[in-house]
């Protein structure tokens, strides 16, 4: 729990911040609250702009720290689930009755370490610390983000077109929550393009995450979002390895892995009941559970963009893309 010392050297450094993010450029914010700041090249709420300086001048990397890291809408939620599953996997075995089955996989772990920070001392945590985050891995502190940190990045992206199509929904449904009229496919497809959109943008952000996995690979694992759905036991193993839980022979006889990819799946997720009622309030981000849970698809994009704006951010990802080797597969097609 926070300390009070902790809270005041907090309280003075926000006075400071609050000043120096008042400065900064301005952007559309889709969920229709206050407008996002443009902080280091990237667009947040100042809340997380402040969390990241908090991060900055407070947190104590630890070699066993776990970020488990996202651009929002390209699969947080899914990652969480197989995360909490794989970790703890020696106290909740029983797939029966298992916390995933009556707790949103928000509510299992930490809140996003950048909103986290703000309100509680960090570093009286207990060992492994594992922190979900949405921020881009250059707005980490050197000592965490360098390819010589201890600390190790899991980050899953998505195609652009099915995370932005999620992330129109989603934005949609927290504006409703608001009764602030809807955003308009187009107005925020031109937001996107130009990179002003929550955590933005997308391409800069999954490029930072990209570079230092192949740099350094034992520190950061870059998973993609159409991976998993096409061979989720794959990478299930993959994730486990990389955080030094790999499945034992055992396990992998009595069928854990599968049994982990059928607890976290989207089908079995999106059907139970903590996932289904409108009136839980998830305390990270206070929104409803079933928000989390749409359709789960790739390539719901199709139903969504015209053969225009579906070109146009083809192009803005080739140009991105280029010459860095990560490329998503184009599935499905306009003939
Ligand atoms: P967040 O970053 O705000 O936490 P995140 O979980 O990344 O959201 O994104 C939600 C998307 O993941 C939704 O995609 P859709 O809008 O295209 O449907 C949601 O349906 C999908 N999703 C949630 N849980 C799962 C899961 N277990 N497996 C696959 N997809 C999932």
């Amino acid at each position: 729990m926070a300390t009070s010392k902790a809270v005041d050297v907090r309280a003075k450094d926000i006075e400071k911040l609050e000043e120096m993010l008042a400065r900064l450029p301005k952007g559309k914010n889709w969920a229709g609250g206050e407008e996002l700041i443009q902080y280091q090249g990237f667009w947040l709420p100042k809340e997380m702009a402040k969390g990241v300086m908090l991060i900055h001048g407070h947190l104590k990397p630890r070699p066993t720290d776990v970020i488990l890291s996202t651009y929002p809408k390209c699969g947080t939620t899914w990652l969480k689930a197989l995360a909490f599953a794989i970790i703890n996997r020696s106290s909740h075995h029983d797939f029966q009755n298992h916390p995933l089955l009556t707790s949103n996989p928000h509510d299992l772990l930490l809140p996003l370490i950048e909103r986290y920070i703000n309100s509680v001392d960090i570093e009286t945590l207990p060992s492994p610390r594992v922190c979900p985050s949405h921020l881009a891995l250059s707005l980490f502190p050197n000592s965490m983000a360098a390819a010589s940190s201890p600390c190790r990045f899991v980050y899953i992206c998505r195609n652009p077109k099915d995370t932005f199509v999620s992330m129109w929904h989603f934005m949609n449904k927290l504006r409703r929550l608001k009764q602030v009229p809807p955003l308009s496919l187009e107005d925020a497809l031109d937001s996107f393009s130009k990179g002003v959109s929550f955590c933005g943008p997308y391409w800069d952000h999954v490029l930072g995450y990209w570079k230092a996995s192949l740099e350094s690979p034992n520190n950061v694992l870059f998973l993609k979002y159409e991976d998993l759905k096409r061979e989720p036991s794959v990478y299930v193993r993959k994730l486990a390895e990389f955080l030094d839980l790999p499945f034992s022979e055992e396990e992998e006889n009595e069928g854990i892995v599968e049994k982990i990819v059928n607890l976290c799946s989207f089908e079995n997720l999106s059907n139970l009941y903590v996932n289904k009622n409108n009136n839980i309030n998830i305390k990270a981000a206070g929104v409803n559970t079933s928000h989390f849970f749409r359709k789960g698809q790739v390539g719901d994009w199709i139903n969504h963009l015209s053969p225009e704006m579906a070109n146009a951010m083809d192009q803005i990802t080739q140009e991105k893309f280029r010459g860095t080797g990560l490329n998503f597969d184009s599935f499905p097609h306009y003939s």
